[in-house]
């Protein structure tokens, strides 16, 4: 085990807290093991000590940020066999979870509003709601009731003030996360902004989402704590967005327990845009330069996850005289300016990517943002202390320690790594990350891209005829299914505006708030572009050759957006380009016909599962203008 107190870190933060303005001394609920109690504002100081009396723990550990406290919490769980040394790497660890606890889940997360409608579509008879779970708000007093008390005995709570966005920016949103798991307060240092700096933005704005999270398995005195604890028969994710609270239980994994991520950034924070005149999208955001042009444009994305978002996020261009920059893998939140432009932040502060398929062919940028400083979860550890994943080399290791700690070789006949594994990256370590990352205004935005795993039907890229059929191609996204959450298989499963898990509240109102957003500000809004890099040929071959031959795309895409008219055609989904207009010098045999077909019978089929998909799962809170787009493309294809 090495050393961690001689690694060369640097102190990230000052340990600042200011002087007693709130909390006092008399009311400390529990001993305090870091940090002060009375340095707590007074609102801040309630909450705590209200959820300290449910959850009873045994200390309380006030997160500052500093790179002291990184060091001494690393040890603590290097010690426990929670997380262990990857010597191969600087400062890099690997975690193992308990194989019951392996991604989001998604039929355990909740919002809980007054009433259902805020939060969901009205269903047809007899049909499951695919588009978010509701729960009243008394059922989820009681299952708090049932869950917390007593929740965290024998462990110790983390209290972590967290910033999404630069600390203080404009279009940033303070949080505080209680956890009981140790790993998820490192987690949230390296995901987002953590310590005494944010706390001094909520004691001055006086405002902060509440979040609380417990692996939901208390300890009782001399009982040995397992490696990974976890609940998975009790786990519950559940949301206010009234009260901006998230309380998460029994799942120590991802989402579930990084609190800023999907919860925050996502679910409260897009019921928050909605009211504030904004977006919170699971959108990467990047930057593009042609070397002889003056400007950097952006564009963000919306991908379901296993798409490759990461992948496009940090493309290294294989066209000559590109550049381009990394501004966030993920999350996009999203505001238009006074002069209209629509700007994007990252609201998050490092990548929690799946590791699976990331190799230096399909992402040499991130093969080099992610041996320094990170927490691997869930891949297979080398025999000289390094990691590995399927798809990371051609050829496997002749022996690993697998993700579940056993013994294996290329003979297994398993996987080594779980195909949700991740590494936890600090955005820092990118080496493409854009100049304007943290700038807190954000970075303006020309276009917005909506794109799946299409196997069939649906061209390589395509632009919407406005703004309103572009927020029906968004509202129509569907892809194959991921290992990122629970679903099983191949199946290809709608997944609106790549947001289908992380609605705030019910989608049929989402689709009235990106109409009207648009309608307010129609002379400034970005284009918008349908891509698929995943079509196959009727052989079942890619028909594109992908990852950093993508930017052939996004250079047609910018051309569009400096008002290039010529280098497109209209058909029947929207405009296409023209052969000559998209460089495919070098690809080789690149089967144009195939690659931009929008065969008749596959969409006229599209209009009439979308048709049902939209009537079983949205009912009467479908915007008329969607439907109208709906028999609008149905009556281009049968002009
Ligand atoms: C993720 C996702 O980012 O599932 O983890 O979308
Ligand atoms: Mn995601």
């Amino acid at each position: 085990m090495p050393n961690l107190s001689e690694l060369n870190f640097e102190e990230r933060t000052p340990v600042i807290f200011r002087q007693s303005s709130g909390a006092k001394t008399g009311e400390i609920p529990c001993r305090i093991s870091h940090g002060s109690w009375e340095s707590l504002p007074a609102q801040v100081a309630s909450w705590v000590k209200a959820q300290i009396e449910l959850c009873q723990p045994d200390s309380l550990h006030i997160i500052d940020g500093s790179i002291s406290e990184e060091i001494r919490l690393k040890e603590q769980l290097v010690k426990a066999g929670v997380i262990i040394p990857l010597p191969k790497y600087e400062n890099c660890f690997l975690t193992r979870t308990d194989p019951k606890d392996v991604a989001r889940v998604e039929s355990k997360t909740f919002i809980s509003t007054p009433e259902k409608i805020e939060t969901v579509p009205p269903t047809a008879e007899g049909i499951n709601g695919t588009l978010g779970n509701w729960m009243a708000p008394e059922e989820l007093d009681e299952k708090v009731k049932q869950k917390f008390p007593g929740c965290m005995r024998g462990r110790t709570m983390y209290m972590i003030p967290f910033s999404m966005g630069p600390v203080g920016g404009p279009l940033s949103k303070n949080g505080i996360e209680l956890t009981d798991s140790c790993y998820v307060a490192i987690s949230m240092s390296i995901m987002t902004r953590v310590g005494s700096r944010v706390m001094d933005c909520v004691r001055k704005s006086g405002e902060f989402v509440k979040c609380l999270h417990s692996v939901g398995k208390p300890l009782t005195p001399g009982q040995k704590d397992v490696m990974w604890p976890c609940n998975p028969e009790e786990t519950m994710i559940a949301h206010r967005p009234h009260s901006s609270e998230i309380i998460s239980f029994g799942s120590g994994y991802g989402g579930n327990s990084l609190l800023g991520k999907k919860c925050f950034a996502l679910r409260i924070g897009s019921a928050l845009a909605r009211q504030q005149g904004w977006f919170a999208e699971h959108m990467l955001v990047m930057g593009l330069k042609k070397h002889d042009s003056e400007e950097r444009r952006y564009v963000c994305a919306a991908f379901p996850s296993a798409c490759g978002k990461t992948n496009l996020a940090m493309l290294n261009p294989t066209l000559p005289g590109y550049d381009v920059t990394c501004v966030g893998d993920d999350i996009a939140w999203l505001r238009f300016d006074n002069e209209g432009s629509l700007r994007a932040i990252n609201p998050e502060n490092g990548f929690f990517g799946v590791a699976p398929g990331t190799s230096d062919d399909s992402n040499p940028i991130a093969m080099q943002t992610i041996f320094k400083n990170t927490l691997f979860t869930n891949v297979a550890m080398t025999d000289d202390g390094g990691v590995w994943w399927e798809g990371m080399t051609e050829e496997a290791p002749a022996h690993l320690i697998d993700w579940l700690g056993q013994d294996w070789t290329p003979d297994s006949g398993k996987k080594a790594a779980h195909p949700n594994s991740r590494f936890c990256a600090p955005a820092e370590n990118c080496p493409i990350l854009d100049e304007n990352w943290e700038d807190p205004q954000g970075v303006k935005i020309d276009a917005i891209l909506f794109g799946g795993r299409r196997p069939e039907g649906v061209p390589l890229v395509s632009e919407s005829l406005n703004w309103q059929h572009g927020v029906f191609m968004g509202a129509a996204l569907k892809s194959e299914a991921t290992a990122a959450a629970e679903h099983k298989g191949k199946m290809v499963m709608h997944d609106p505006f790549s947001m289908r898990p992380f609605f705030g509240y019910n989608f049929g109102h989402y689709l009235k708030h990106w109409l009207d957003m648009g309608a307010k500000h129609s002379a400034t809004v970005p284009r918008i572009f349908m891509v698929n890099w995943f079509r196959k040929s009727s052989a079942g071959k890619f028909l594109w050759p992908g990852f950093g031959e993508n930017v052939r795309v996004l250079d047609w895409i910018m051309r569009r957006c400096d008002g290039y008219e010529d280098i497109a055609t209209k058909s029947p989904i929207g405009y296409i380009p023209t052969e000559e207009s998209l460089n495919t010098e070098g690809l080789g045999n690149i089967d144009w016909a195939q690659l931009f077909s929008t065969p008749r019978d596959f969409w006229l089929d599209e209009v009439s599962e979308l048709r049902q998909y939209f009537k079983q799962q949205v009912g009467y809170s479908l915007p008329q203008e969607i439907q109208s787009e709906l028999d609008a493309l149905e009556k281009r294809f049968n002009a």
